[in-house]
């Protein structure tokens, strides 16, 4: 590709797919992009997420760029700080620093008849012919609407802003949420605090994935044997895959999933707490919690599971709808994400806001583009989770997708692309027939469901999606 045939590439985000998707310019030759990070550096979801025991509910060496496996891991379920290196060591192998502008909060971006106009909070402005939403989807926290949160006395933060100056030794700790998190930070802190209150809304299908620690031998033996890690890293994939096709319909791995949960919880001793862990909806409704150590730490003599309402959230504790006041020293908010939130307003063709599309119901384009906003796309949104698959193997196919639409504007082939609204609606409901056969209609609430309590995940294969997103089909768009 020619200097003057490099379209400009405006990227907001740079987590793990921001990050590839500057990767996969650069590789194919183009250097005319931009990564808006608002925060001083790379890493996303793993640079917000610090708190204790925290781990990727995906298999290590699955959870890796294709083209950069990592040998390192230390666990079989890599935790956080490892995770968060691994992609700062690929924003410096590749060279990505010269390309993102960090400390750099985008505001609103605009379509102008034929380019994108990018605002930043410091009033700073820039253009371009093609914008990609890389800003993650469980960004926002989501802070309960509980009446008398802000008087708690003592320390209070949810888990995405965990406060490491709080000294957890010797303290009574309350956790509100039951979701991956929740059954993170249990088991994380429960050795250190004198008591853990879990406050439990909803109980969760757990599965007790035996974890890991990765041997010296072995990690030398990654190193050694590239071709191994290779095989380890696609074989990881395989059994997501596989996974995921439980969640998608195969009532067969459905029920070994459940089986596999229901044995955690019979290692529950006390029938009491193993009936109130009991979900009463089908495993992987909500997202399956993987989980090895959270059914040893909710029977520890210092964890009390909490199933009473909570009423309201007092200076000294929490209130349930029994009258009892669980006094507490720390309240943790582990009530996951507003999910797709952006904290930037986009404008599309004829002044139309990306906010508005979203509301209720989303209307994607093969879950990468969005009717009226020409020349968008979006790594990670709506419509994109596959049940447990690793996120990064989603992202790199459309960021594949999405760099053929690029190649073809540099081509000369078109100016614009815009998915037509038509195409785009018809598509939504071959999706919408298809998640009646799905786990996810399996009535229970969680954060894959939209405005209208309808599950915006892709309910078909993962072959589906590698195919619905080869190549971008022209008849799909109103191009220019
Ligand atoms: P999740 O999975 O969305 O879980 C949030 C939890 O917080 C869940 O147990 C909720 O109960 C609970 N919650 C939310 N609001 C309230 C209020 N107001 N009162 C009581 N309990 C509440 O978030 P996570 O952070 O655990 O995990 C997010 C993803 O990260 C996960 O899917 C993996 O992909 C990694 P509910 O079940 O709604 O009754």
């Amino acid at each position: 590709m020619t200097a003057a045939a490099q379209p400009r590439v405006l990227i907001i985000g740079a987590g793990m797919s921001g990050l590839l998707m500057g990767i996969r310019l650069l590789q194919s030759g183009n250097t005319n992009f931009r990564i808006f990070e608002k925060a001083p550096k790379a890493g996303g979801t793993w640079r917000e997420n610090t708190y204790p025991n925290l781990a990727c509910d995906v298999f290590a060496v699955a959870y890796t760029y294709s083209f950069e496996p990592n040998p390192d891991w230390n666990y079989r379920f890599a935790r956080g700080d490892e995770i968060q290196k691994y992609f700062e060591r690929c924003e410096r192998k590749y060279g990505l620093a010269p390309f993102i502008s960090y400390s750099t909060a985008v505001t609103e971006a605009r379509w102008e008849k034929d380019h994108w106009e990018i605002l930043t909070a410091s009033g700073e402005r820039d253009r371009g012919d093609v914008l990609v939403s890389a800003a993650g989807a469980l960004h926002h926290p989501n802070y309960p609407d509980i009446p008398g949160l802000r008087e708690f006395a003592g320390p209070c933060f949810h888990t995405a802003r965990w406060d490491h100056t709080v000294d957890l030794r010797g303290k009574r700790v309350g956790v509100i949420g039951t979701g991956s998190t929740a059954s993170q930070v249990v088991p994380g802190i429960v050795d250190k605090v004198a008591e853990v209150h879990l406050f439990q809304r909803t109980p969760q299908w757990v599965m007790p994935t035996p974890d890991r620690k990765v041997s010296q031998a072995e990690r030398a033996r990654r190193h050694r044997f590239p071709w191994l890690l290779r095989l380890q890293h696609r074989l990881g994939l395989f059994l997501m895959e596989i996974f995921s096709r439980g969640v998608l319909g195969n009532r067969l791995l459905l029920r070994y999933l459940e089986a596999g949960c229901r044995a955690n919880l019979r290692a529950i001793r006390d029938p009491e707490l193993r009936r109130k862990l009991t979900p009463d909806y089908p495993a992987a409704c909500k997202r399956l919690v993987i989980s090895e150590d959270f059914a040893a730490a909710i029977q520890r003599d210092n964890a009390h599971l909490v199933t009473e309402r909570i009423e309201r959230i007092e200076p000294g504790g929490v209130r349930t709808g029994d009258g009892h006041l669980h006094e507490l020293d720390v309240l943790v908010l582990a009530t996951g994400f507003a999910p797709y939130k952006l904290d930037f307003e986009v404008i599309g063709a004829g002044g139309r806001r990306l906010a508005e599309r979203m509301a209720g119901s989303p209307l994607m384009y093969r879950t990468v583009g969005v009717p009226g906003f020409p020349n968008y796309f979006v790594l990670f949104g709506p419509y994109s989770p596959i049940g447990n698959m690793s996120i990064i193997e989603n992202s790199e196919v459309q960021a594949n997708y999405v760099l053929q639409c690029i190649e073809l504007i540099g081509r000369g082939v078109l100016r614009s692309m815009n998915p037509r609204e038509d195409v785009a609606l018809a598509l939504k409901e071959d999706m919408r027939r298809q998640i009646r056969n799905t786990v996810w209609a399996g009535g229970c609430n969680s954060w894959y469901l939209d405005g209208n309590g309808e599950a915006v995940v892709y309910p078909f294969q993962y072959a589906h999606f590698r195919r619905e997103l080869r190549a971008p089909l022209l008849a799909d768009f109103e191009t220019t």
